[in-house]
């Protein structure tokens, strides 16, 4: 019998083609009566199809039953309730490694943006204030600075060889310690005093939730720049736009924010932060690869009940 699918999202068109091609294919966006579709379908969905940024709310989960399997697009799996879907046997893969590299990438571009100031600079070039008013005033050096990793996963890591060549210094904060060279900081505030730049690669979640709050961004300090592409909920938001506007620390560069995408206004207003709309995998090979890989799961799951990139 054909699987019945509920997807929250279209993964990318291509993707949703497949899965709509082999299976009884529903898509909640697209449903108006979401009430009457669960009356109806909910006991027939054995698989959901998500994302990172939609997960599966528990009202929706507790519409479907007879839920056996959870794919989704992306590695976080913040908005997904792992411990329910433990309680009913519900399993769960993401898309790891495929996105790695360019949210790394990401990590790496917004880290020598911020410092140097690109916007800023485009700006100055493109605005005629160059002609005008003469040089840009001076940025900062990357090379030679202490760069605070927090979370060294598999991002974090592939985030440190990247900055390596770049001339800084690793050092890191997590839950566990691991095996490398970089020094491993017992305490998140014990890092940000010692980093020049606290680079954030943690997962989200109830354990990181504002970890970087004002205390932190104080020991940060006013050289201090912070890169996050991890997620909007690891920093105190509120505090984080106080720190820049009061100077408390030099700058920001933010692939991620606490409201997406309705961002706080605030931050349009400040020049000291580079803003970055949560595209570090937005590019067309990598959502291209997290497509096929959320098929490749369902699959593999509907062939042999196994999944390929499971977390749960
Ligand atoms: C997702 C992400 O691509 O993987 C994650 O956790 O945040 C992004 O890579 C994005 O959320 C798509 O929904």
């Amino acid at each position: 019998m054909t699987r019945s699918v509920l997807a929250m999202l279209d993964v990318r068109p291509a993707y949703t083609a497949m899965m709509a091609e082999r299976y009884d294919l529903h898509r909640l966006d697209q449903v108006a009566d979401k009430s009457a579709f669960f009356d109806e379908m909910g006991s027939k969905i054995t698989a959901v199809v998500t994302s990172a940024r939609f997960g599966l709310p528990a009202e929706v989960m507790d519409r479907l039953p007879n839920l056996e399997v959870i794919t989704s697009f992306g590695v976080g799996y913040d908005l997904i309730d792992l411990d329910a879907c433990q309680a009913r046997g519900i399993r769960v893969s993401i898309t790891p490694d495929v996105l790695t590299d360019d949210v790394a990438d990401t990590a790496i571009m917004l880290m020598h943006a911020t410092l140097r100031q690109l916007v800023h600079g485009d700006d100055w070039a493109r605005s005629g204030k160059w002609a005008e008013n003469g040089p840009m005033a001076m940025t900062r050096s990357v090379r030679g600075k202490k760069l605070g990793i927090v979370g060294l996963g598999r991002i974090g890591k592939e985030i440190a060889l990247r900055a390596a060549p770049s001339g800084v210094e690793i050092g890191y904060f997590g839950r566990s310690r691991k095996a490398v060279d970089y020094a491993f900081f017992e305490s998140l505030i014990e890092l940000a005093d010692w980093a020049d730049i606290l680079m954030l690669s943690c997962p989200g979640g109830d354990a990181t939730k504002g970890i970087i709050d004002a205390q932190v961004l104080s020991a940060l300090g006013s050289n201090g720049f912070l890169i996050n592409v991890a997620r909007g909920s690891v920093v105190d938001e509120p505090a984080l736009i106080a720190a820049l506007q009061r100077k408390v620390i030099a700058g920001a560069g933010l692939d991620v924010f606490y409201n997406e995408p309705k961002i706080d206004p605030a931050f349009a207003g400040l020049d000291n932060v580079i803003l970055y709309p949560h595209a570090a995998s937005g590019t067309v090979e990598t959502r291209d690869a997290m497509g096929q890989l959320v098929v490749d799961n369902l699959n593999a799951w509907d062939d042999r009940g196994e999944l390929i990139t499971p977390i749960v």
